[in-house]
């Protein structure tokens, strides 16, 4: 089974006065070449889809455009995406019953039962092969905010209620499997020890109190797709355990490192290899979006210091200090 990872694509952005939509449409053009090229099974993106609780109309048209042309290219593909912290959880899992008929999972909450437990079954979804056997379980873990999963059954301390929301999920995904059967996670959390990028990824508590310890994800998971940190990296040096980090530089301190996507292999439940797939700088757009995505990435790349400002007499280059 081969999966794509990525996260943090923050649709919708406007840095300083600058809208990033033309990078995102560069991007997803790359992305769905790269599918194309590839033949991933699955597509997971790992939160932060969006860059506000009400983005835009037209980063909307982004997103809804880019599944339907993944779907119309690779029938077969399965996509799964969870909210962040700057989504609504619920206008992420709007459209859920139009996009499960193009094999899109959109899990944006949590869901109690009854009788208090964690309704697990809606976020263990099956993850098909190219013969239409179920080859993995992906564990979908959203963004939660603390009335999700705090209260009278769930205890105070909202960092002991995200734990427990994961320990839940995999015990009954372990349940669940198959003999032979993956179990993939994708959460949008903050992990102990990650890289932190200065400005953009908007702690979840103040002061960054909430990171989750690597143990969580005990060794039957055989990968874990994360979203929240910007820069791309492996969590308590684990092969297994990763942020994508972002397609594009979404502030300054974001310039300086090659952002990408992860291709993932898996054989059975053994986890063969994890290769970067570095996104251009110039994408494969008609000649004169070309051109101005060459500008403009230009411009930024020469752009060193927070200092920086839209220069007002060009509609893409930035005045630097
Ligand atoms: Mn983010």
């Amino acid at each position: 089974m081969r999966l794509f990872h990525t996260s943090d694509w923050h649709l919708g952005q406007n840095l300083h006065g600058q809208e990033r939509d033309f990078e995102h449409a560069c991007f997803l053009e790359w992305l769905l070449g790269q599918l194309k090229l590839a033949q991933p099974d699955v597509l997971l993106i790992a939160g932060d889809i969006f860059d506000t609780v009400n983005p835009p109309v037209k980063a909307q048209e982004r997103l809804y455009d880019f599944i339907v042309n993944a779907h119309e290219q690779q029938p077969l593909l399965t996509i799964v995406m969870i909210a962040g912290n700057h989504d609504s959880g619920s206008r992420i899992e709007l459209p859920a019953p139009l996009m499960r008929r193009l094999r899109t999972h959109a899990l944006g909450r949590v869901l109690w039962l009854d009788d208090g437990q964690l309704d697990a079954e809606r976020l263990l979804l099956p993850l098909p092969n190219a013969q239409g056997e179920i080859a993995a379980w992906c564990l979908a873990l959203p963004f939660l905010r603390p009335a999700e999963v705090t209260g009278a059954h769930l205890g105070d301390n909202y960092l002991r209620g995200i734990g427990q929301v994961h320990e839940w999920l995999i015990a009954a995904a372990n349940a669940k499997r198959q003999p032979g059967q993956a179990l993939i996670a994708i959460s949008h959390a903050h992990m102990a020890g990650g890289s932190v990028s200065e400005d953009s990824e908007r702690s979840l508590i103040i002061g960054n109190a909430e990171a989750l310890p690597a143990s969580l994800f005990g060794p039957s998971i055989s990968y874990v797709a994360l979203g929240h940190l910007h820069k791309p990296q492996k969590v308590n040096g684990e092969e297994r355990i990763r942020y994508s980090g972002s397609p594009i530089p979404l502030s300054f301190s974001e310039i300086k490192y090659e952002h990408q996507i992860l291709d993932v292999l898996l054989e059975g439940e053994t986890l063969i290899s994890v290769e970067p797939k570095l996104i251009p700088g110039r994408s494969t757009c008609n000649a004169s979006a070309r051109r101005r995505w060459r500008t403009f990435s230009c411009n930024w790349r020469t752009c060193q210091t927070s200092t920086c400002s839209p220069n007002p007499s060009a509609s893409r280059g930035w005045r630097c200090a």
